[in-house]
């Protein structure tokens, strides 16, 4: 059984006969779905971030039409998402966020290449609101959070790491609009 992105040991074993990073010779099989394209190790260029449908992630490294490496992150069980990508702590190198899917458990992994450097859970925010983007809001060089909430409510967490140094709501959509 996978573990949680927060650390938590959900118990049982990892699944050993599973792959263990997308086949990066060939063609990939639809097990596996990009989850995010960022540069996780400040090198100018972005990795390709994976996720399989058993939850395993795993990146690929890339110079150009090249695939130069493969890394696997390990198994999140799969009631977490993950939710984008972000320099959370203004380092260089893009970080992954996450969220429960039962409690809304917000957990960032602050990423050196395919290594995760730590990872921290931020907050809960319940079940009612979703990850609407990832972006620097306010100027600062760390990536900040957009909430959307079931009922339209946008809000904003500015962060600085696992830190939320601000949040406000900005504003309320009806969900005919779709952020993309
Ligand atoms: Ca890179
Ligand atoms: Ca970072
Ligand atoms: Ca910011």
């Amino acid at each position: 059984m996978p573990g949680g992105a927060d650390g938590s040991d959900t118990g049982g074993s990892e699944n050993a006969g599973a792959v263990h990073v997308p086949n990066h010779g060939g063609a990939v099989d639809n097990t596996w779905t990009i989850s995010g394209v960022a540069d996780f190790d400040g090198d100018g260029r972005d990795e390709i971030l994976w996720r399989h449908n058993d939850g395993l992630v795993a990146t690929w490294a890339t110079d150009g039409a090249s695939i130069t490496g493969a890394g696997n992150l390990g198994y999140v069980g799969t009631d977490w998402t993950l939710a984008g990508t972000g320099d959370f702590n203004d380092d260089g190198r893009a970080d992954i966020l996450w969220v429960h899917d039962g409690d809304g458990a917000t957990v960032i992994w602050e990423m050196n290449g395919s290594t995760i450097a730590a990872s921290g859970l931020v907050a809960s925010v319940g079940p009612s609101w979703h990850v609407a983007n990832v972006g620097d809001y306010n100027g600062d060089g760390n990536a900040d959070i957009l909430w959307r909430n079931d009922n339209g409510a946008l809000a904003v967490w500015t962060m600085n790491g696992f830190t939320v140094t601000g949040s406000g709501v900005v504003g309320s959509v009806d969900s005919n609009w779709t952020i993309i």
